[in-house]
């Protein structure tokens, strides 16, 4: 195993430095099995590095101190050990007293530190491992005072990335699908990547924020995609031996037509004797090859993908056929709830695309098996700056439901901008869809919080990263990728907190000056990035008045006489979707009290939300005090001041980080200040031109 970074590769947040600490220890690692010997490895990286050493376990029982008389700084066992030194078997025993047997599961850790060293147990390898980068997290800080014993679990078991990647490049979608970081990681031109070396590294990087899973292929499967389920399973079986050492499975992307497509068979009818048994013969000799294969991601029905639909089924009939073949294996269907109608006529005012999900999935609840994963995107729409969250997620207590986020930044600015991301995920994480006091999106994703509820199916996030040397294009956007594997471990996580972990792992370490000044300036730019994105950008959770196609920059009309579903119904009198009972198209009505009323009432709407929900007036008046119309000048101003003193801000970086980092974000800031400028001139002018209502504080409006 490697864990060198390729030359020409930022080490994003496992730098050299991040394992200081750690090297130049004298370290002990217990256990055996693949993840106790990446573990091993780590260790012995480092303490080369650093002047540490790391020991073999010893043959016999050890006491405090080794051989040589000298103590151990830190222990990292697997439990139950007999080999342990007296401290660590002292942390054993406490915690045995206090715990029964797995209550460590398969990759929680305890992590307690007494006078005479640092101890990390687990009950299984990958415990050890994320043990392990917690150490690294914490620094000097985990060879200090003495610290309490502390358990750590993830909350979540399913810590998952998809990637929309394609083996082929599509004509109109590239290399990857919604991809803003170069190519893919796993394929080029129709494929494997022949070196592999950059998925071990971010195998790696992705251990060391807790994801545990990757698809590795495009949810819109074309023709060679298809292949890799059958003819090209070498491929998928040469990235999971690359991705197994950091605890991460494979799953893949099929496509429902497979048995035609593949298996030459007249029909893929889930109903079909012949189609079950070729998914799960299919199956079967995926497992041969990958015999720790995940699952496979299904996107049915939605944006031309086949599904059961074609032939009169339902989506839990076409979800168990295949988790019926993967059933024997453990493996698990992430079956996508992203199906719309998206060829509606837009004079048709009664069909509203956020319904869609809810109307096709909650009259299934409980009919999926316990091997399937509805995967809902966090909103009703798709990935907007800003949307409610999706009433799916409330409506099916029956099924495991996984929540979707998008890391890549389709909708946010397309890692030419900054969009901290984390605060807008945490805020999804922490909302309570039945009120106050009752369980949170989170605990949904998680699952097991209710006696008799079903487990829950996780988190995903279509991934950010591609074979660009800063993995994410904008290097500032790996932050986005760090956070999401920390909130998917522990969603009460302050994402703040989280930022600044990211900014001390990646930078702070190897500043010469000091961690302050680097901190303070990425925390100014990045802690409310994304709300200043939003600023710009569509107002009022209305969504979607970007550029038709490729998704970056402003164009106000540009869905608004398509078949997509997402308009925002601007006229001369105001804006605005009603999706109300009352009047509209009712889809207030899929969420539970309170939200059902909270949402239906055009005074009590969260003002971020309040076009999502309503048409109303220009002059209305918002719950801050301002009226709609002065709400869009101030923030569209107000954003883009907002870019230009960020791009001051890191201009004093200067000198500060790596020449190369420095560079490419302030190019991207630039790009961010004049699509910034563009937006605002664009949507000030669109509004202003409809309303004839102008700024109250005279701004220059094209
Ligand atoms: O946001 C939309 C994207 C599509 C994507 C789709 C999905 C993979 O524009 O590119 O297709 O969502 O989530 O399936």
């Amino acid at each position: 195993m490697n864990t060198a970074q390729p030359n020409d590769v930022h080490a994003a947040w496992l730098p050299p430095e991040a394992f200081r600490a750690l090297g130049s220890r004298h370290i002990l690692v217990c256990g055996e099995g693949t993840l106790v010997d990446t573990v091993r490895h780590e260790a012995a990286q480092a303490c080369a590095r650093y002047g540490g050493r790391v020991d073999l376990p010893p043959p016999r029982p050890v006491d405090a101190r080794s051989a040589s008389g000298t103590s151990y700084d830190l222990v990292l066992a697997l439990i139950p050990a007999g080999l342990l030194p007296i401290t660590a078997a002292a942390v054993e025993v406490g915690y045995r007293r206090r715990h029964g047997p797995g209550a460590l599961d398969e990759e929680g850790f305890l992590l307690a530190r007494h006078a005479e060293g640092t101890v990390v147990l687990a009950e299984a390898p990958a415990g050890l491992l994320y043990g392990l980068f917690h150490l690294v997290r914490l620094g000097e800080s985990a060879f200090g005072l003495t610290r309490p014993m502390e358990l750590h679990r993830p909350a979540m078991r399913r810590r998952m990335l998809d990637h929309w990647d394609n083996v082929d490049v599509h004509p109109v979608m590239g290399q990857v699908e919604r991809g803003y970081a170069g190519g893919s990681l796993f394929w080029r031109d129709g494929a494997r990547q022949a070196d592999l070396t950059r998925v071990g590294a971010y195998g790696r990087l992705l251990a060391a924020c807790g994801v545990n899973a990757v698809a590795v292929n495009n949810v819109n499967v074309h023709t060679t995609e298809m292949r890799l389920l059958t003819h090209r399973l070498g491929d998928v079986a040469a990235i999971a031996d690359v991705l197994r050492p950091y605890g991460i499975r494979v799953h893949l992307s099929v496509s429902f037509a497979a048995p035609v497509a593949l298996g030459g068979l007249p029909t893929a009818d889930p109903l079909d004797g012949g189609v079950r048994a070729w998914w799960a013969d299919t199956t079967r000799q995926v497992y041969e090859r990958v015999p720790d294969f995940g699952g496979y991601v299904v996107k049915a029905d939605s944006e031309g993908q086949p599904g059961p639909f074609a032939y009169g089924r339902s989506h839990a009939d076409g979800a168990n056929v295949l988790a019926d073949a993967l059933a024997p294996f453990g493996g698990v269907v992430h079956w996508r709830a992203f199906v719309y109608h998206h060829r509606q006529d837009w004079r048709d005012r009664s069909t509203d695309r956020a319904r869609a999900a809810c109307d096709h999935f909650a009259p299934l609840d409980g009919q999926f098996r316990d091997n399937v994963i509805l995967q809902v995107k966090h909103g009703p729409m798709d990935f907007q700056p800003r949307e409610p969250i999706s009433p799916v997620i409330a409506a099916m207590p029956g099924t495991r439901l996984a929540v979707e986020f998008q890391v890549t930044q389709e909708y946010t600015g397309q890692q030419r901008h900054v969009c901290y991301l984390a605060p807008w995920w945490s805020e999804v994480l922490r909302f309570t869809p039945w009120g106050d006091g009752g369980p949170t999106v989170a605990d949904v994703a998680a699952g097991g919080s209710t006696a008799g509820e079903a487990a829950g199916g996780g988190l995903v996030a279509v991934s950010n990263v591609g074979d660009d040397p800063f993995w994410t294009g904008h290097p500032l956007a790996q932050a986005n990728l760090y956070a999401f594997g920390r909130l998917a471990w522990d969603p009460r996580l302050d994402p703040v907190a989280v930022l600044d972990e990211w900014i001390q792992l990646t930078f702070a370490r190897s500043t010469p000056g000091g961690p302050g000044p680097i901190r303070r300036a990425l925390h100014e730019i990045m802690d409310d990035s994304w709300h200043t994105y939003e600023r710009y950008t569509a107002p009022l959770g209305v969504g979607f008045m970007v550029r038709p196609g490729h998704h970056y920059g402003p164009d106000v009309d540009g869905y608004e006489y398509t078949p997509w579903g997402t308009y925002h119904f601007a006229d001369r009198d105001g804006v605005g979707v009603d999706r109300t009972r009352a009047s509209g198209t009712g889809f207030t009505g899929q969420y539970p009290p309170p939200w059902r009323d909270v949402y239906e009432s055009v005074e009590r709407c969260p003002d971020e939300l309040l076009l999502f929900f309503h048409h109303v007036p220009y002059g209305h008046v918002l719950r801050s005090g301002s009226t709609v119309i002065q709400h869009i000048y101030d923030t569209h101003f107000a954003g883009v001041e907002q870019v230009a003193a960020m791009r001051r801000r890191w201009e004093r970086l200067a000198g500060m980080v790596d020449p190369g980092v420095h560079a490419r974000v302030r190019e991207l800031l630039d790009e961010q200040l004049r699509c910034a400028q563009e937006w605002r001139d664009q949507i000030n002018a669109y509004f202003f031109r409809k309303s004839g209502v102008p700024d109250a504080y005279g701004r220059p409006i094209p």
